[in-house]
């Protein structure tokens, strides 16, 4: 290169000098992200049409974005989930398949979606649960988190954790693989989820990509409704007791469910009206207490300027039973257990206020954040990007969505040997569901068509064999990018 001269040289200087600033420029403008995961919550929210619960933020936020009505997870239990759609790989992937075990084990060097986000010039901050975290107990620590996903984390702790001895309780001195809730006079900044609002609005006022110059990957964990639900009275007093009307168990139903896929946890299924409309009262002045918060960020991100250039995504971890079929809480391969909420909202989209039926994963928001932020994807991404469902909610990229679990119900009668895992794909119209190799330990197939309650298990049905072949082979035809 010949470049003779003292003015050159400053013309060089001077035009890598802009095309520095003006690569600073492009990165500032790329969006934020506000990534907004919910713990144990269920499909039980206004905007999914539930008469009764009062979710007025998510509400305000599914008009701005497009709402999935048929989005599922990977895993319906935190740690298994929550890795799985932080790495972007499926369960048996990342390698955890229960509450214990860590993805960094068998992925030491993986960018994580926050992290990826981070080497391309993001903020990347969290607060509260994203990573696993065992609630109540860790509440106010880091839990099971990776340090490598963030360059910011902050741990609220509030009343749901400092004062346990208060809350009620199926399972005497246990909060949190058990039903457990507590109704309290206070303010929502006394809970762990109010104050973690506030923590993450500090963060965007302390780091707004106009005074910092990069743009912000904001994740945001609530802890409710994961039990103990310990929520504030003015939010139970939105549902009186009688105005709640329990599902019971029908007569006959488990008869033909495979029973290692029937997960009881003591004292649940007996549980007496009375109790259960208490219990669900809890839960769902729970869901309104997180969604208070979801409004307290949606009135940040106006009041700092930041909505027009902040995509925000909304979601459960995994689904959430209140009765039916006899079942509460999760682990089971039900739509209640396995089905969650999803709203993306992009700013300056012109379809705001629409609802997707496409089949989605928790699996795909890695890749479409990815493509929505203009960032490259990792190869070693197993989601498929929705993008072009945001861009046209009747589209789809996926015949069937999947899921897997451990069993934890009985053994048939005669088997030895450590639980099964159990697979399962919902397809437009069906659910297929197989409990070890082969389904060596039952079948399930139902119909949503004729049987949204899934209460009829064609599997035991004779004369839907051809189904179940082509079903069998959608199935075994996942195994070739889920494990
Ligand atoms: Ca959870």
């Amino acid at each position: 290169m010949t470049l003779p001269g003292r003015f050159s040289w400053i013309a060089l200087f001077l035009a890598l000098f802009s095309m520095f600033s003006l690569g600073q420029a492009a990165e500032a403008k790329r969006p934020n992200v506000l990534f907004i995961a919910v713990d144990d919550l269920n499909n039980d929210l206004g905007s999914y049409g539930h008469p009764l619960v009062h979710s007025p933020n998510i509400d305000r936020l599914a008009k701005r974005g497009v709402q999935f009505e048929r989005a599922y997870c990977q895993y319906p239990v935190c740690n298994p989930s929550r890795s799985s759609f932080m790495t972007g790989l499926y369960p048996e992937q990342t390698g955890v398949l229960s509450n214990a075990g860590v993805f960094r084990k068998r992925h030491p060097d993986l960018p994580t979606l926050s992290q990826h986000f981070m080497n391309n010039g993001y903020f990347a901050a969290r607060v509260g649960k994203i990573y696993h975290y065992g609630v109540p107990l860790q509440i106010g620590t880091s839990g099971e988190d990776d340090p490598a996903s963030w360059n910011k984390v902050a741990n609220p702790i509030g009343i749901d954790r400092t004062e346990l001895e208060p809350i009620s309780t199926l399972v005497e001195g246990k909060y949190g693989g058990t039903i457990s809730w507590r109704i309290i006079d206070g303010r929502d900044e006394d809970h762990t989820d109010g104050k973690g609002a506030l923590n993450a609005i500090q963060i965007m006022k302390k780091h707004h990509p106009d005074k910092t110059g990069k743009p912000f990957f904001l994740a945001m964990g609530f802890f409710r409704p994961h039990t103990p639900y310990v929520a504030p009275a003015h939010y139970a007093k939105l549902y009186p007791l009688n105005k709640i009307n329990p599902l019971m168990e029908k007569p006959g139903d488990r008869d033909d469910i495979p029973s290692v896929g029937l997960h009881d946890r003591p004292h649940q299924r007996e549980l007496t009206v009375a109790k259960r409309k208490e219990i669900i009262q809890a839960y769902y002045a729970s869901i309104t207490l997180m969604d208070a918060c979801v409004g307290k960020l949606m009135d940040a991100l106006d009041e700092l300027k930041l909505a027009d250039n902040t995509i925000v995504v909304f979601f459960s971890d995994h689904g959430y039973h209140l009765g039916h079929h006899g079942l509460w809480q999760k682990s089971d391969l039900f739509e209640g257990s396995v089905r969650v909420p999803m709203i993306i909202s992009v700013p300056g989209t012109k379809q705001g206020g629409k609802k997707s039926a496409s089949l989605v994963e928790l699996i795909d928001l890695y890749p479409t954040l990815a493509e929505l932020c203009g960032l490259a994807k990792p190869t070693h991404l197993k989601g498929k990007s929705i993008v072009s469902v945001l861009d046209d909610p009747a589209k789809t990229v996926r015949d069937a969505a999947f899921t897997v679990t451990r069993a934890r119900g009985k053994m048939p009668s005669g088997t030895k040997g450590p639980k099964p895992l159990g697979r399962t794909i919902r397809t437009d119209r069906y659910r297929y569901t197989e409990w070890g190799q082969d389904g060596k330990f039952g079948l399930e197939l139902y119909d949503y068509q004729g049987d949204p309650g899934e209460y009829t298990n064609f599997a035991k049905r004779k004369g839907n064999e051809a189904l179940i072949k082509k079903m069998q082979a959608k199935l075994h035809a996942t195994r070739a990018y889920t494990r």
